[in-house]
């Protein structure tokens, strides 16, 4: 029996997941990812090439099962990204759904194709021994303020614990069908998404692509309980759900609204709220700390809040100084510092990176925040202005910069968020050209961001200026900047 996904084997005849019109059932994914275990039992490292599909839910279930840590790699990454994550992760064989070409920096790496049908012979399927519980179960990259993305080492007893604290607070069961489309290579979407329901022994729907009508079919039709999504596809149908009855009653309809990976604002809070009847969760997580709290359906509303610390967390804030934030007003700000059995292992090759993450055994979020009487803690900003948050991926103005300033015609390059109502904030690139007379295209700048990193981390915006503010000791201002 696998210590991490107990229900895999319970329930032979329930599905466990759907993609579309492929719905694979617990008996056949027991026996599909049992079968590609075998394979993957014993290697270093195993990398999935995340598409949403089920293919790269089946791969990694098969590596939790084989005790290898699974490398989820983002199908979109642009070159360099994808060569730095390959390059520092090292795996062994990369897992593909059939008939998937990978780009130039992939090639050359040994793939192994998955099939979604079990073994059609009878022969007991072989059972790997998955590792201790403080072994990696995922290498999740994350892009931090400068430099290339960092793999966040996160164990089994780390995702073990994150999701068993989430279904305390969420009274989330087997009986629960999660409906999301999340990609699937970070925590929310594959850890929360694919292994949360999976524990359980429930069902996940995955959507393939975001889509309002995607999300009022799967929670009405489909049978969906559940929702989990990033602010911006809140956003989204909260745009929507005041003229389209059939989504406000398929949302008002649902067990449980789950926000996450970056603030919901609390206009759009309260849009749903009036649409649906129906209140979103808001929980706060990081790639190194997967869970840390949420508001609880069984609590009070407060929207604007990312809720109270999970059972099994230990939260604190921090003021400048180091010291302890004892006030508990809502208006004194600290650091968000968190402990748990369910923070990451370390950074992986970065013994330097992940000393510097931890004070005296907490790990420093970066994240600021005020805590209540009620302990509630609302964030009120980020240490750091070269992390920005777009769409609820985490983007390190660092790397975007670096990309810029290797494009012909850029003499210096900043980067920063701006407040956007859909994304939360969009990438915005500051940019001195070389010749005023002649700045560099614009459509090709952003392109050449995307091709070298990936999508997301595109520039939705240039701005050309004849110099970027500096202090004395030469760093851009950028909150001068913004
Ligand atoms: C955008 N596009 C462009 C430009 N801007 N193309 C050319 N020039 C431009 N200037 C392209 C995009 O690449 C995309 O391409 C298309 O236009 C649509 O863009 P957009 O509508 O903005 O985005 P989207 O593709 O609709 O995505 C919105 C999204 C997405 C679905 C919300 O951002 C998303 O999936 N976010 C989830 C992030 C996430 O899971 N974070 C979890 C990490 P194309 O059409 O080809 O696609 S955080 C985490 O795990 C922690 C632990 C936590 O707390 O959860
Ligand atoms: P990532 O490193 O991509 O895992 O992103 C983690 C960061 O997302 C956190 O440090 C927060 O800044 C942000 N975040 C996640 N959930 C929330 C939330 N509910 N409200 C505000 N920020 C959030």
């Amino acid at each position: 029996m696998s210590a991490l996904i107990p229900a895999l084997e319970r329930q032979p005849d329930k599905p466990a997941l759907c993609f579309g019109d492929v719905v694979l059932s617990y008996a056949q994914l027991a026996g599909a990812a049992y079968a590609l275990a075998g394979k993957l039992a014993g290697r270093g490292r195993v990398a999935v090439w995340a598409t949403p599909t089920p293919h790269t839910a089946l791969a990694v279930v098969a590596g939790v099962l084989a005790g290898v840590p699974v490398v989820p790699l983002n199908p979109r990454s642009g070159a360099r990204e994808l060569a730095h994550v390959l390059a520092d992760s090292t795996p062994d064989v990369v897992c593909v759904a059939p008939e998937t070409e990978l780009p130039e920096a992939a090639a050359g790496l040994t793939t192994l194709t998955v099939t979604l049908a079990p073994p059609a012979d009878a022969a007991p399927l072989a059972r790997p021994e998955p590792g201790p519980d403080a072994s990696a179960a995922l290498i999740v990259y994350t892009s931090g303020t400068t430099g290339a993305p960092k793999g966040v080492v996160l164990s089994r007893r780390a995702v073990a614990a994150t999701l068993d604290d989430v279904a305390e607070a969420w009274q989330w069961t087997g009986d629960d069908v999660l409906v999301h489309a999340l990609p699937l290579f970070h925590v929310h979407g594959l850890i929360l998404g694919v292994l949360g329901p999976l524990r359980r022994g429930g069902t996940l729907r995955h959507l393939g692509r975001f889509s309002v009508d995607g999300v009022t079919r799967a929670l009405t039709e489909q049978g969906g309980t559940l929702l989990f999504g990033v602010p911006t596809m809140y956003h989204r149908l909260a745009e929507s759900a005041g003229e389209d009855a059939a989504l406000a009653r398929a949302l008002g309809g649902a067990r449980l609204l789950v926000s996450g990976s970056a603030a919901l604002p609390v206009y759009d809070h309260e849009r749903i709220r009036s649409a649906t009847g129906a209140r979103v969760i808001e929980r706060y997580g990081m790639s190194e700390t997967l869970m840390n709290t949420s508001t609880r359906p069984d609590g009070p509303y407060r929207p604007g809040t990312v809720g109270v610390p999970l059972p099994g967390v230990d939260v604190r804030l921090v003021d400048d100084d180091g010291e302890r934030v004892e006030a508990d007003d809502g208006e004194t700000v600290g650091e968000i510092q968190v402990r748990g059995p369910n923070l990451f292992t370390e950074y992986l090759h970065r013994p330097d990176a992940t000393n510097g993450a931890f004070a005296g055994g907490w790990f420093r979020t970066g994240d600021v925040a005020t805590r209540d009487a009620d302990g509630f803690y609302r964030i009120v900003g980020r240490k750091s202005t070269d992390l920005i948050k777009s769409g609820g991926y985490k983007i390190g103005a660092g790397e975007i910069e670096n990309a810029l300033l290797e494009f012909p015609g850029v003499r210096e390059a900043a980067v920063t968020g701006a407040p956007d109502p859909d994304l939360g904030e969009r990438v915005v690139a500051w940019i001195v050209p070389a010749d005023d007379a002649a700045p560099p295209d614009e459509a090709a700048l952003t392109d050449h961001v995307a091709a070298q990193l990936a999508p997301h981390k595109r520039p939705r915006e240039v701005r050309f200026v004849t110099e970027l503010p500096r202090n004395d000791m030469g760093k851009v201002m950028k909150r001068e900047l913004r």
